[in-house]
């Protein structure tokens, strides 16, 4: 790439516009470090950016998903509905950028391509896509923890002489499907908030399921008159509550729904009529309700076949509804909440396609064809999910000391880290949300604001003691892995057969490790609070 114009000096780079670079450039600057945003889109908003789908959705509610450091900006934003629709989170966050004066500090249109540290300056030099170089001793990376699309590579895709489409960068106008064949390929989060809505505008829907998804019907709902009004008088107690809930979202969410459980009775030692009466009385969530399903995988199993009864129960078509039963472990796959997914499949323009009998074999000029017969298309919707956790800093050319690239460090060892915070050889590079931290299986918004106030301080202690370099050692790494990994070790999270953007099994030849610190954030903060209190245990200070 080539190289343009004189660097430009900063104290402290942070790549990334989203939830978390914003934060990040306002804590940065309110403790006086010259701080540069580096954005490659043209907007603040991140993955609420460009995820614009039809039923783009938050599964976590607005007053609990929204920034606490800013009483003024909590008071003040006003959401409308429980669970936040994507165009509010845009909004809010546009908010947020103007109601502080974000924008004057974020270079738009900038995609970094490389970064290399400097050993002798104790800086990183980061380099943009066109060529335009910038240099501080400090990297925030807030790029995002699901913000690499993954595109299928079925062959023929190239071809297709309808119109292709990604969830992940819809187009800004939006697209009208009414009367238009539609098929989405792709059944996790995105593709069940996305099946209903499309199902009411497409002439016919096929949905290509490889995967079947658990999912939890759920009901999100304007705002009562003064309801908000209520709930911001009593702020701060949500926020309190919030702080001490260990997935960082005291009310109800796609994560707490799921911790409830465990106080639940066992599933093996409630008898059949217990089961039924749940299925009867709960649906599909009596069906997964109880507490051993997220470490016993003989309980989950029986609740796998419990839920096919539910689902049964809903779904007209018995081929239909069995092929919706999912075959992996419950829980392994992160948690999803719908409206109206499973009743999709009783419309007359909808028709499930299950690739676990017919697998596709080509996408033609014409629509997709299975082991089973051809399909005929005018808009096909890829809803294939993401390379998460470590897909955004592996984009770059991220070189550490003596020129490791991160790459393939975490191709070789995996996504090792450091609390989530920084990977050995890395120095001076500050994860926000990196792997081996709560993030993924938490509130994204309580899990960053605790990252971006540890990193704040970092830096601030760095400076203020005349260090100017800190570096996780790789034996505090390697001891963070293992008691990450034995965290999780007794759930059905690791089981064989699960496979998830969790544990990188979505990307072929990735190599497996769940990516989560699943003890909880108040935990995790006060061990991270712990390390910064001993003098950054752990990490080496130059
Ligand atoms: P997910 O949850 O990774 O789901 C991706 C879906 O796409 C899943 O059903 C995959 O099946 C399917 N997929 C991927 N590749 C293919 C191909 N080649 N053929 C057929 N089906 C395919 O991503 P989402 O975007 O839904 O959600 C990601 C997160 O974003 C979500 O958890 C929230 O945190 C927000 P598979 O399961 O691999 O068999």
């Amino acid at each position: 790439m080539a190289q343009s114009g004189a660097p430009r000096r900063y104290d402290a780079l942070v790549i990334g516009a989203g939830f978390s670079g914003l934060y990040a450039l306002h804590r940065l600057r309110e403790l006086g470090v010259r701080t540069r945003v580096l954005e490659m889109a043209d907007a603040v908003g991140g993955t609420w950016l460009v995820n614009r789908y039809p039923g783009a959705r938050c599964d976590i509610e607005s007053i609990e998903y929204s920034y606490s450091f800013s009483d003024e900006i909590q008071q003040e934003w006003v959401w409308t509905e429980t669970m936040p629709a994507q165009p509010e989170i845009e909004a809010y966050l546009n908010f947020v950028a103007d109601r502080l004066d974000l924008r004057r500090d974020i270079a738009f249109n900038t995609e970094v391509a490389a970064m290399t540290y400097d050993d002798a300056a104790a800086a990183w030099t980061v380099t943009t896509r066109t060529g335009e170089r910038f240099i501080a001793p400090f990297v925030v990376a807030a790029s995002g923890i699901l913000s690499v699309p993954l595109e299928p590579d079925i062959a023929g895709m190239g071809g297709f002489e309808g119109t292709s489409l990604y969830t992940s960068r819809w187009p800004k106008s939006g697209v009208d499907l009414t009367g238009r064949r539609v098929g989405v390929v792709g059944t996790g989060s995105t593709g069940v908030q996305l099946i209903p809505v499309v199902a009411r505008e497409a002439a016919h829907l096929h949905v290509f399921q490889r995967s079947a998804a658990y999912t939890l019907p759920w009901q999100v709902r304007p705002f009562a008159p003064g309801e908000l009004d209520a709930l911001k008088a009593d702020y701060g107690n949500i926020r309190a509550a919030q702080r001490e809930h260990p997935v960082g979202a005291a009310r109800l969410s796609a994560f707490s729904v799921l911790l409830d459980m465990l106080a639940r009775p066992p599933l093996k030692s409630a008898s059949r009529e217990e089961q039924l009466r749940a299925v009867r009385e709960h649906g599909v969530m009596g069906a997964l309700n109880w507490g051993d399903l997220f470490f016993d995988i003989d309980a989950n199993r029986m609740a796998a076949q419990l839920y096919g009864e539910a689902v049964a129960r809903i779904v007209r078509d018995p081929r239909t509804a069995a092929a919706l039963v999912p075959t992996h472990p419950f829980a392994c796959k992160r948690p999803i909440i719908d409206q109206g997914y499973y009743e999709t499949f009783n419309r007359d323009n909808v028709t499930l396609v299950d690739l676990r009998a017919e697998p596709i074999n080509a996408v033609t000029p014409t629509g997709i064809r299975t082991a089973a017969g051809d399909y005929d298309l005018d808009v096909i919707v890829y809803a294939t999910g993401f390379d998460a956790m470590t897909g955004a800093l592996s984009r770059i050319d991220v070189r550490g000391r003596d020129g490791a690239l991160l790459r393939d460090v975490w191709a070789r060892e995996g996504p090792v880290s450091y609390l989530g915070l920084q990977v050995a050889g890395f120095p001076n590079l500050f994860t926000v949300q990196g792997p081996g931290s709560p993030s993924a299986a938490t509130n994204f918004v309580a899990a960053l604001e605790q990252h971006v106030e540890w990193i704040g301080d970092c830096i601030a202690y760095l400076r203020a003691n005349g260090h100017s370099t800190i570096e996780a050692l790789p034996t505090a790494q390697a001891e963070w892995i293992e008691h990450t990994t034995a965290l999780v070790a007794p759930t059905v999270l690791v089981h064989p057969t699960c496979s998830s953007w969790y544990n990188g099994g979505n990307v072929p030849g990735k190599k497996r490790m769940y990516m989560g610190y699943t003890g909880g954030i108040p935990e995790y903060r006060r061990r991270c609070d712990e390390i910064a209190a001993a003098g950054y245990s752990g990490f080496e200070l130059g």
